[in-house]
């Protein structure tokens, strides 16, 4: 069923676009896709079917390929979907062709010439919302699934894509309606059910799917490090062995260690994965209060930054160790950052070097809940140690938010808060007296917050926002 955007009543989306679906570049095999009315005369016009295969592409049925030559070009393999079978919903060919930029250039050019247009970035995906081939969050997943690099992210993607999210949601949206028609029956009956107790239970009921909503929200805990990854930064003095600690977490020296104090100065972000979780590890400038330097301050002043926005710090202390004032500026550094409920992992650096035990037990006498591991890049099991910490991490994360359906994107946890919001304010107005047209257009506000995640009211500039992020050809 096509899609009501408001908005977008008069405008035609049938003409036929045409994309290259995989990457630029030479590869051994390219797929372009074709998707509108006059999909199958373009093909028609450019296919010739070899023998074993000998029907025009508009005689081929739907969920069949045949191989042929195209245009005098490459030989082809050409797939064809039916509508509304296909992706967009539309009459879809897609042409398996050799990989080769100029091959795929050609066998593009020959399309537009026939007078297909161009296809904008997300403009299929576009297509197969506004056919209800699936909805917005759906969508969604699918730029998910192409950019994921890491396994929990194909996971929450490919659940998303199922419908797991969307389930709920209409769940949810199902019960508000219900809700509403209870408003809507004692506006029109108010002498059978205005009395206190069903007001009261009323009030009881929004106020727990509020809860629930909230509760869905929560997903983001957890549904926002999977899909972004989580953030690890590396903090400690100059020369403490920051960039040994990142080169040794990547398995490559991607940042240049020396002896020279100062050495990093820009942020070197790396990604890892640990767990099938996808993880940004940042070496920082070494902080020092006595610098000159504009070059280094400025590094500093970055370094501080992206340790604010790590979820979990690093801090190397290492030999020779800080003494008085310094040591005590660097323990109330710590100490801010904990405060504002930071995690942190201290880690006693180049433990090779002599022991460390002096300082740990100072360390622990300063902070009485800290973790502490000691690192040694002359010890193959120290990296493991590191990893192990960032494991835990997760897995802290895990058990903190233990919901089965996660919240990915912020646009769906600022939907799902709003709705909640909404409620509970709705719950609490009708103990003040609040009366029931607003409780009835309150209910209404928050059950638009959910068919919003769905795309299943939305503006028309919304949606071309939102697929203008795909990339072109999906
Ligand atoms: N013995 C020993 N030396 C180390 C270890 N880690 C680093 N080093 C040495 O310490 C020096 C500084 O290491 P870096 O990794 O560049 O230190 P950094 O903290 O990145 O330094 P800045 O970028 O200047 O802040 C180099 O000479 C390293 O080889 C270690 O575990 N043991
Ligand atoms: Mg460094």
């Amino acid at each position: 069923m096509r899609k009501q955007i408001i908005g977008m009543e008069n405008s035609t989306t049938t003409d036929t676009i045409v994309a290259i679906s995989t990457p630029p570049g030479a590869s051994g095999l390219a797929v372009l896709r074709l998707s509108g009315s006059d999909a199958a005369r373009y093909c028609d016009a450019l296919f010739r079917p070899f023998p074993i295969t000998p029907l025009k592409p508009s005689e081929m049925a739907g969920y069949t390929t045949a191989v042929g030559s195209w245009a005098d070009l490459d030989q082809i393999v050409l797939s064809c979907f039916l509508a509304p079978h296909s992706f967009t919903g539309e009459d879809v060919y897609e042409i398996s062709c050799h990989g080769g930029t100029a091959v795929k250039q050609a066998i593009l050019d020959s399309l537009l010439k026939e007078g297909a247009r161009l296809a904008e970035a997300g403009e299929f995906s576009k297509r197969a919302f506004i056919n209800g081939k699936m909805d917005l969050s759906q969508a969604e997943a699918v730029m998910d699934l192409i950019s994921a690099e890491a396994g929990r992210q194909v996971q929450a993607a490919y659940n998303q894509l199922k419908g797991q999210l969307s389930g709920k949601i209409r769940t949810r949206a199902d019960k508000l309606y219900l809700l509403m028609a209870r408003v809507e029956m004692i506006l029109e009956f108010p002498e059978l059910e205005e009395t206190p107790p069903a007001l009261a239970q009323l009030a009881a009921d929004i106020s727990e799917e509020g809860i629930r909503i909230r509760q869905l929200a929560s997903g983001y805990g957890r549904g926002k490090i999977v899909r972004e990854g989580l953030k690890v930064a590396i903090a400690g003095r100059p020369n403490a062995g920051k960039s040994t600690l990142l080169n040794s977490l990547v398995g490559e020296n991607k940042a240049i260690v020396t002896s020279v104090p100062g050495t990093t100065r820009d942020l070197i972000e790396e990604r890892i994965i640990v767990d099938g979780y996808l993880v940004h590890v940042t070496d920082t400038a070494g902080l020092t209060q006595s610098s000159t330097d504009i070059v280094e301050q400025e590094g500093i002043r970055r370094a501080r930054q992206a340790h604010a926005e790590a979820d979990l710090l690093f801090w190397m202390i290492s030999p020779p160790y800080p003494e008085g004032a310094d040591f005590e500026a660097e323990i109330s550094e710590i100490r801010e950052l904990s405060a504002d409920g930071k995690d942190i992992v201290i880690v006693l650096g180049k433990d090779d070097k002599g022991s460390s035990d002096n300082m740990e037990a100072e360390i622990k006498q300063r902070f009485l809940d800290i973790e502490i591991v000691r690192f040694s890049i002359h010890r193959e099991e120290s990296t493991e140690q590191i990893r192990k910490q960032i494991r835990e991490h997760l897995q802290n994360l895990e058990h903190r938010y233990d919901q089965k359906t996660l919240i990915t994107h912020e646009r769906h946890r600022n939907l799902l808060e709003n709705a909640a919001a909404e409620l509970n304010q709705a719950a609490q107005g009708i103990g003040k007296g609040l009366t029931l047209d607003l409780v009835a257009a309150s209910l209404r506000q928050a059950a638009e917050y959910l068919a919003e995640m769905t795309g299943d009211s939305i503006d028309v500039s919304l949606v071309d926002t939102l697929f203008s992020r795909f990339c072109v050809g999906k």
